[in-house]
């Protein structure tokens, strides 16, 4: 293993960096469902990476086509050129896209996709003449990436209150959370469709005239998974249509099989304008992000001149050649191993094993959709996140990487989990539970 000199430098992302050097994590390899440690041992991924590694890790087809693509064509400017694997890469989504999907934007990240999503609705009211809706609305609770456009329609406090006014002319939905009613629900919750009227308030208040868009995650995993009630989606559906709103699904996780579907608008059965995504569309092995866009959109922004730029905005490593053959790759695994099919049949004993955990010790709610899972502890007095913290260190000590946000342990395997996996990862968490104080 190579010797880590100093870890003082990399101001290391949403991390406490002074408690992780205290005693560092650092993952050498990985392969299929396992990561490897600094000190040499194999941890069992609960969390493909941080929501990304659907096919699993190291798979020789995405490996390879990204060792190829290196040594053919490093990179390729997107501006005003093109190279043939974006192209490749774009139809390739859209024909994985609900019907009715026809464009294809690329980004580098999730955060990136929800900028560019933003700025597309805002530019679509704008070229039909109306430039009064300029309003976003996001959620309570929701997590859209940490650019200004995201944290200003995201709902998590902690990621908001550092960073000033962000951007004007943003208000939220409540989010759908309600473990009074709900708690310990498989799969979705009965409760809550009336918390979608909750847009008609808000239309009421600053009126249809003034919002462009609405930007929610299907399933908002990041605060803890939080599945969407019976009927609440298609309830924000309508009343978007009713006031010309813009809906945004944020599914930069739910997208690539999470949900046991390309889409977890195919899933739901509820089509939104925009879908922003990133993560799994590479299996995370190169950075990328891709918003899909309705048709009817691009198109209305084509009223200029042919030499009119039609959307001022973009990344230099937009389509980069190095993120598209690892799409292209990644899509075709997908594909070839029905990994979107595996993930759906796994569902009902990912769903049993999780609910299993009802009696550990400190378990307040399981929730699961997918194969996403979350185990809800009680916090320790007075020390919010503490007792799950413990709980994923006393984990990986034990070999299986789970997340924790807050006081929930999230879940997230590649799909390419086996149930004896499954088993384990239940089996380790509620170990740990016992020894949890
Ligand atoms: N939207 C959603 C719905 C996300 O889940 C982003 C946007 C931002 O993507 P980037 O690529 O900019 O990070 C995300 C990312 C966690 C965790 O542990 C979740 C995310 C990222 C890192 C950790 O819940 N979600
Ligand atoms: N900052 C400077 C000075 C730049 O020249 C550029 C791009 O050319 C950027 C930021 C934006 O970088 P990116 O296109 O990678 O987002």
């Amino acid at each position: 293993m190579t010797a880590v000199n100093d870890l003082s430098q990399f101001w290391m992302p949403f991390t406490a960096n002074r408690q992780y050097k205290a005693s560092p994590r650092l993952l050498v390899g990985a392969q299929g469902m396992y990561f490897r440690s600094h000190d040499g041992r194999e941890v069992l991924d609960g969390t493909a990476g941080l929501w990304c590694s659907n096919a699993g890790h190291g798979d020789p087809r995405i490996v390879g086509a990204i060792q190829r693509q290196a040594a053919t064509l490093d990179f390729a400017p997107t501006f005003q050129m093109g190279h043939p694997l974006a192209f490749e890469l774009s139809s390739r989504l859209t024909q994985l896209a609900p019907e009715g999907f026809e464009k294809v934007f690329f980004t580098n990240s999730g955060s990136e996709s929800v900028d560019t999503a933003l700025k597309i609705a805002l530019a679509y009211h704008r070229a039909c003449g109306n430039g009064t809706r300029t309003r976003l609305l996001g959620r309570e609770r929701g997590y859209h990436g940490v650019g200004f456009g995201g944290i200003s329609v995201g709902g998590i406090v902690g990621n908001r209150k550092q960073f000033g006014a962000m951007i004007a002319g943003v208000d939220h939905l409540r989010h759908t959370h309600d473990p009074a009613r709900n708690a310990f629900t498989r799969g979705q919750p009965a409760y809550g469709v009336e918390l979608a009227e909750d847009l008609e308030r808000l239309v009421a208040l600053h009126d249809a005239s003034t919002i462009a868009a609405v930007i929610v995650e299907p399933i908002a995993c990041s605060t803890g998974v939080l599945v969407p009630p019976v009927g609440y989606l298609q309830r924000l559906r309508e009343i978007c249509d009713k006031h010309g709103i813009l809906l945004i699904f944020d599914e930069v996780i739910t997208a690539f099989g999470r949900v046991g579907a390309a889409f977890a608008a195919e899933r739901f059965g509820v089509t939104p304008d925009i879908i922003t995504t990133a993560k799994g569309v590479t299996n995370g092995a190169v950075p990328m992000g891709a918003v899909l866009i309705r048709g009817g959109i691009y198109e209305a922004m084509c009223d200029g001149p042919e030499n009119a730029i039609e959307l001022a905005h973009g990344y230099t490593y937009s389509g980069h050649p190095l993120a598209c053959a690892a799409g292209i790759a990644t899509l075709d695994v997908y594909r070839d191993d029905q990994l979107f099919e595996r993930s759906r049949g796994l569902e009902p004993l990912w769903e049993a094993t999780l609910h299993a955990l009802r009696d550990a010790p400190h378990v307040v709610d399981i929730r699961n959709f997918g194969l996403i899972g979350a185990i809800e502890l009680a916090p320790r007095p007075g020390a919010p996140g503490t007792r799950a913290y413990d709980v994923f260190k006393a984990c990986y000590e034990a070999g299986v990487l789970v997340r924790v946000t807050g006081d929930t342990i999230a879940l997230s395997p590649p799909l390419i989990v086996e149930p004896a996996q499954i088993e384990r990862i239940a089996d380790t968490i509620r170990t740990e539970l016992s020894h949890a104080d």
